[in-house]
């Protein structure tokens, strides 16, 4: 699946608007045949989560299916073309009719989907676009949902959140992000893969790319320009539906968060003379690898600072927006970041193509986030290999991506599966598929306190990453206690496993106005001490690749007695104002990019 591009031979329109709303609480819109269209005077805005823009009418905390409905006229332009719907993401099931004929499903969120409907648009003019949302997650789906039953069973009453959640951040429903209509040339590339790498100061890019049935024997042009000139091309017939080639790149700028150098790889699909398709890709030339103790880019170590994140802010929830994005990523580089991890799911690809071209390092994350070894089942095991199989297919391309994070914490509710046989198996099976998509980036697990030393993620991970809480949840205000903590444990993580290791996340709650002169939970300085606490520890041990506060910013979570409305980790608050940490943390990250004192 390509990502959506207007060029001479594709078009593509964007959905973007207010739709038509319609609640189904009581499940009887398919018996009711809403598929064909709804009548409602509610109208929601699409990209966005449904929640806050429609507290007001009581869907804050929905769980369940809503309907939302859009009409649309095609241009005569489009006629003979194949017409395809593309969604950024639905959470977390979608089906979808156009003119009250069925085009098709997709189960999980926070990835894309793409279903052809040529042959459902043959009206004029007032299309029908249908699509039924459901946001239940349960036991097999990926992240998994929790039941009444479940915390029972684990005696944990109490803990039961509101809406019931597996996760520490909302479980929004909706369409967040775009939705596109694309009309595309019947013979046309239907894949393009990049993989790079470095000889000398020679960059080699190798391509393969595939196309539809109907092109078969058709020519392949690549040309590689940067910007107005072009430094490398290459020509070929296809041999069946697909190619793969190679161009190199002699005194190739590589990508870097420094100098992050974008090529653009420009794929022309040829009948003789006639260009059949095209396709424009940006290409950064880098190579990342983990050797002893070090992470490399380029061939060269490199420390990663920065956060953990949400795609999460006001009245949008999930839902996705330029500027947001753009304010995200200057004040990530105002407070000297060079890195992010996805947490916890994979966000929408324009932030992919943002970290590309401003030279973010992103580890990408799949939705498994606290994973139940006691309830997975061989469903929710595909589900996972599934979404790691889309997302790796969308984001593989992306210099940015530096490595693939295959879940968050598993086992967090300190089941015993997390770390036997079948906890143990299972993490096998999912890193042998992540490998067998790519292995060309290395693959971690990001770890709970509660699963000690024994979790299965540091078998397989290429480097530790490990979320860590000493000072806040485990030994609270006995700063020097909890450091001792932190520094034995990464001492002894290192002693057995021999890996590198990443403090994917650490942080205090803190609400902005809080102060106190003595060490005061939820206070600024609390937050700043215990961030600085945390940056000694790693400066004093050589096996550290990286430190990845969090919050980037404070987050809606499922109500609880835990949380103030937010998770309010963030260094900057929800609207992404400052905090006090923020100065601390800007202080040091701006020091050439280094630790401090390295
Ligand atoms: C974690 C989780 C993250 C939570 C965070 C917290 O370990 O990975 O999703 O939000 O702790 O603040 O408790």
């Amino acid at each position: 699946m390509l990502y959506p591009q207007n060029n001479r031979c594709r078009t593509v329109i964007d959905l973007s608007g207010f739709w038509d709303l319609k609640v189904d609480a009581s499940e009887c819109g398919l018996e009711e045949g809403w598929s064909e269209g709804i009548t409602s005077d509610i109208c929601a805005g699409v990209p966005a989560s449904w929640n806050e823009q429609l507290s007001e009418l009581g869907l804050m905390n929905y769980i369940g299916s809503v309907w939302y409905q859009k009409h649309f006229t095609l241009p005569n332009l489009w006629k003979g073309q194949k017409i395809v719907l593309r969604f950024g993401s639905v959470d977390h099931h979608a089906t979808v009719w156009v003119n009250g004929r069925l085009a098709g499903e997709h189960q999980g969120g926070f990835l894309p989907f793409e279903l052809e409907i040529t042959d459902l648009v043959q009206k004029e003019i007032d299309n029908v676009l249908v699509v039924r949302v459901n946001n239940v997650l349960s036991h097999d789906t990926i992240p998994q949902g929790v039941t009444k039953d479940d915390y029972a069973a684990f005696n944990k009453e109490r803990d039961q959140t509101f809406p019931p959640a597996n996760f520490d951040f909302f479980p929004y429903g909706g369409i967040p992000r775009p939705v596109k209509l694309v009309a595309l040339p019947h013979q046309h590339f239907t894949a393009v893969q990049v993989e790079t790498g470095i000889r000398d100061r020679t960059g080699q890019l190798r391509f393969t790319v595939a196309v539809s049935d109907d092109a078969q024997g058709a020519l392949i042009e690549a040309l590689l320009w940067d910007d107005d000139q072009q430094v490398a091309s290459y020509e070929d017939a296809l041999d069946g539906c697909s190619c793969i080639g190679e161009l190199q790149v002699p005194d190739c700028r590589f990508w870097s968060p420094d100098s992050p150098h974008l090529y653009r790889l420009h794929l022309k699909l040829m009948d003789g003379d006639a260009l059949l398709d095209e396709y424009r890709l940006e290409v950064g030339i880098r190579e990342i690898t983990v050797q002893g103790d070090e992470l490399l880019l380029n061939g060269k170590p490199i420390f990663l600072q920065g956060f953990g994140k949400h795609e999460d802010f006001p009245v949008l929830g999930k839902g996705f927006s330029y500027p947001l994005v753009v304010k995200d990523f200057q004040l990530l580089k105002w407070i000297g970041a060079n890195s992010f991890r996805t947490s916890h799911y994979p966000y929408a690809d324009e932030i992919m193509q943002l970290a590309d071209r401003m030279g973010f390092l992103v580890i990408d994350e799949v939705p498994a986030v606290s994973l139940n070894l006691k309830y997975v089942t061989d469903k929710t095991l595909s589900q996972h290999k599934q979404a790691l199989t889309e997302l790796i297919t969308r984001d593989r391309n992306h210099p940015s991506v530096i490595a693939w994070s295959v879940g968050n914490e598993a086992g967090v509710w300190g089941e015993p599966e997390a770390v036997t046989e079948k906890g143990i198996r299972y993490w096998e099976e999912i890193f042998q598929h992540t490998r067998e998509l790519d292995n060309s980036r290395p693959i971690t697990l990001p770890t709970c306190v509660q699963t000690g030393d024994e979790d299965p993620a540091y078998l397989y991970s290429d480097f530790i990453s490990v979320n860590r809480y000493w000072g806040w949840y485990e030994i609270p205000v006995k700063m020097n206690e909890a450091a001792d903590q932190l520094k034995a444990e990464l001492e002894g993580l290192y002693e057995r496993y021999q890996k590198p290791i990443l403090l994917s996340e650490f942080g205090a709650d803190t609400i902005e106005g809080q102060h106190a002169t003595y060490p005061q939970m939820f206070t600024e300085e609390y937050q700043s001490l215990l961030i600085g606490k945390y940056f000694e520890i790693i400066d004093s041990l050589p096996f550290m690749i990286g430190e990845h506060i969090w919050n980037f910013a404070d987050f809606r979570t499922a109500q609880h007695h835990r949380r103030i409305i937010l998770n309010k980790k963030g260094v900057f608050n929800r609207q992404r104002d400052p905090k006090l940490a923020a100065f601390v943390i800007r202080d040091r990250w701006r020091l050439n990019g280094k630790k401090s004192g390295s």
